[in-house]
C-alpha cells in the first residue's frame, strides 16, 4: 500500500484519489477568470473537497497556447493568499501547479503538501527548492514549451522517450535529495502530443508502472476531448472527461486531476469496485 507523506498529511493511493483543480488565472481555458478573489477561490475549493478532492492543485500560471507569460511576484500573489486560506481551514492536501522555485518554497512554508510540476523541476532553481520543502513532487513529460508545443508534435517512439526523460529526471530528483518515494509520474496529455499519441498512452498506461512510481493524470476538459466529440467546447466535455478518468483508472492512474470532482467520483466507484475485487481474485 503506498502512503505519501504530504507534509502533515498522508496520501493514501490504495484507491484512486481525486485532485480537483483551482484555478486562480484571469485566463485559464475552461474556467479562467471564474475564481480569481480568494473568497472565490475559498468557495469553490469548499466546493472540491465536499465532492470527493482528496488534494486541491491551486494553479496561478496557464499552460494554454498564447497565454501571458506570469512574472513571480504576480504567481506568488495569486497562488499564497489562496493557499494559506486552504490551509486554514479545510482538512485537504494543498498542491501547487507550479515551476517557479520561489512559489514551492513559499506555498510549502504556508501548509501546501504536494508540488505539480508541469516542466518537471527543470526551470533553474526548482530541484533544489523541491527538495528543500520536501514534499511529493509530480514530474510530468511535456515536449517542447506551452506556447508552441502542439505545433508539430513529434515522437520516434513514444513510450521510450517518456521512459527516457522520467529516467533523466527520477535521477536529476536523487541528485537533489528528493528520493524516488517522493516522485509521482505523469504522461502529460495534450503537452506535446497529437490526439493520437494521447490516445496511445492512454491505452498503455501501464507500461510506466515499471517506475514504481504513482502516475497522475490530466485529461479533465481537455482538448483531446474536444477533437473526439467533434469539436465540443471546454464547458461540454463532461461525460467524455469522467469516461477518461475511468478509463485512466483502469489503466493504473493512482491520482486523476479533474475540473469535476463530484461526477468523476461518481464514475469512480464502478473502477474502484472493479479494481479491488482483481486485487482480491489474485
Ligand atoms: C496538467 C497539469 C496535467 C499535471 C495542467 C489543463 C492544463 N498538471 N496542469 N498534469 N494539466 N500534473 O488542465 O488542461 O495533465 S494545466
Amino acid at each position: 500500500m503506498t502512503v505519501l507523506q504530504c507534509g502533515a498529511r498522508k496520501l493514501d493511493l490504495s484507491h484512486p484519489v481525486l485532485m480537483g483543480i483551482l484555478n486562480v488565472t484571469p485566463d485559464s481555458f475552461s474556467d479562467g477568470g471564474r475564481y480569481f478573489s480568494r473568497e472565490a477561490a475559498l468557495v469553490q475549493a469548499r466546493r472540491l473537497y465536499a465532492e470527493g478532492a482528496g488534494i486541491i492543485d491551486v494553479g496561478a500560471e496557464s499552460t494554454r497556447p498564447g497565454a501571458q507569460a506570469v512574472s513571480v511576484q504576480e504567481e506568488l500573489d495569486r497562488t499564497l493568499p489562496v493557499v494559506e486560506a486552504i490551509a486554514r481551514e479545510i482538512d485537504v492536501i494543498i498542491s501547487v501547479d507550479t515551476s517557479t522555485p520561489e512559489v514551492m518554497r513559499e506555498a510549502a512554508a504556508l501548509g501546501a503538501g504536494f508540488i505539480n510540476d508541469v516542466r518537471a523541476l527543470r526551470r533553474p532553481g526548482a530541484l533544489v527548492a523541491a527538495a528543500a520543502t520536501g514534499l511529493p513532487v509530480c514530474l510530468m513529460h511535456m515536449q517542447g514549451e506551452p506556447g508552441i508545443m502542439q505545433q508539430r508534435p513529434h515522437y520516434a517512439d513514444i513510450f521510450s522517450e517518456l521512459d527516457a526523460f522520467f529516467a533523466e529526471r527520477i535521477a536529476a530528483c536523487a541528485s537533489a535529495g528528493i528520493a524516488i518515494e517522493k516522485v509521482v509520474l505523469d504522461p502529460g496529455f495534450g503537452f506535446g502530443k497529437s490526439l493520437d499519441h494521447n490516445l496511445a498512452l492512454l491505452n498503455r498506461l501501464e507500461h510506466f508502472s515499471a517506475f514504481a512510481c504513482p502516475l497522475l493524470v490530466g485529461l479533465s476538459r481537455k482538448s483531446m476531448l474536444g477533437t473526439l466529440l467533434g469539436g465540443a467546447a471546454a464547458d461540454q466535455r463532461l461525460h467524455a472527461s469522467t469516461a477518461a478518468a475511468v478509463v485512466a483508472v483502469m489503466h493504473g492512474a493512482g491520482i486523476v486531476r479533474v475540473h469535476d470532482v463530484r461526477a468523476t467520483h461518481e464514475a469512480l466507484a464502478v473502477a474502484t469496485a472493479l479494481l479491488e475485487r482483481q486485487d482480491k481474485k489474485k
